[in-house]
């Protein structure tokens, strides 16, 4: 079997930073450290944090008077920030910065006058947090059909905004559904799915060209993986959103010469080795990666961390 690599894969720069603010926040102030939320969405990633002292909470009233505490990738409303003034929790924030723009920017509008419109999955921790971050009425909106049943007259300016991890296709027919039913419409050039949530569903789409089965490492929570998937079987390729390589099924291989393989924005690339070693219990593989994009993008970390060691090149490791 040939199994072909996504370029690029796996770790984006947000998630990088997340995971290193957590190690940093270990070395610097000794565990425990608490982290609001799954700092990304990976079991793996969570789990060896958890192993060097770190606690996971749903809320902050988990978290003990006074104690460290993270915010996770996907940020927070403004009223878990004002829980965690009163509570006197010191807080480092690992929101990434391109989750941080979008709360800016759907402040802006509505300063500005404007309708808000959220484009994205109700529920999801980024969602929850970017509607809490703007004090005005926002709308959510999940696909073009909820368009039709928003109570705003056509005639008022909106804007919209987007969660950072949609299906680029998706957004595109929600925005084409928006303008079609408002007379004064704005919002971001393209929208803001993120830099690396684009270059791994391009990434996809060429690898579905030359594959016969995809795989994409990442958590059934993972919105940017799932998306992956998504892109594979609407593509008409089988296929499979897979936690590790012990999630391999080896019956999905029966006749299957050409094994696309890529990662979600949070999962390390040891569960893509992972998976490597389980294919090749299953048959002789041949490994290779399509040609894509080289990512630069790098995130500044808070001040406060900056000198401390960086970890998360060995979380992806382990
Ligand atoms: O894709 P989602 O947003 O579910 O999050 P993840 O899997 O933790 O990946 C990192 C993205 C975090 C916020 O954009
Ligand atoms: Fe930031 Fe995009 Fe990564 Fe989310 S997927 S953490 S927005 S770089």
């Amino acid at each position: 079997m040939k199994v072909i690599l996504a370029q690029p894969r796996g770790f984006c720069a947000g998630v990088v930073r997340a995971i290193d603010i957590v190690e940093r926040a270990l070395d610097r102030y000794g565990a425990p450290v608490y982290v609001r939320h799954e700092i990304v969405h990976n079991r793996h990633v969570v789990e060896a944090l958890k192993a060097k002292g770190a606690v996971f909470v749903d809320e902050l009233d988990e978290v003990p008077r006074g104690a460290r505490t993270i915010f996770s990738a996907h940020g927070v409303a403004r009223e878990v920030e004002a829980k965690a003034r009163e509570r006197n929790l010191p807080v480092l924030d690992a929101t990434c910065p391109l989750v941080t723009k979008v709360h800016m920017q759907g402040r802006r509008y509505a300063a500005a006058g404007r309708t808000v419109i959220l484009i994205g999955h109700a529920g999801h921790a980024e969602v929850e947090g970017t509607l809490g971050q703007i004090d005005a009425p926002v709308h959510l909106v999940g696909n073009s059909s909820d368009v039709g049943a928003l109570a705003i007259p056509e005639h008022e300016p909106v804007a919209y905004i987007t969660q950072t991890t949609l299906s680029v296709d998706d957004t595109r027919e929600v925005i084409a559904a928006l303008e079609a039913r408002f007379l004064d419409v704005v919002g971001p050039s393209t929208s803001d799915i993120c830099y690396a949530t684009q270059n791994r569903q391009t990434a996809v789409r060429d690898l579905c060209r030359v594959v016969d089965l995809l795989l994409v490492v990442g958590a059934p929570n993972s919105s940017n993986s799932n998306r992956l998937r998504e892109i594979g079987d609407d593509l008409g390729v089988p296929s499979y959103l897979v936690a590790d390589g012990s999630s391999l099924d080896r019956s999905w291989f029966s006749g299957k010469s050409r094994i696309g393989l890529t990662a979600g924005a949070s999962a390390p690339d040891s569960l893509v080795q992972d998976v490597i070693a389980r294919l090749r219990d299953f048959a002789r593989i041949e490994v290779s990666t399509l040609d894509g994009i080289i990512e630069k993008v790098e995130f500044s970390l808070p001040a406060e961390l900056r000198h401390s060691p960086a970890h998360s090149e060995a979380i992806a490791a382990e």
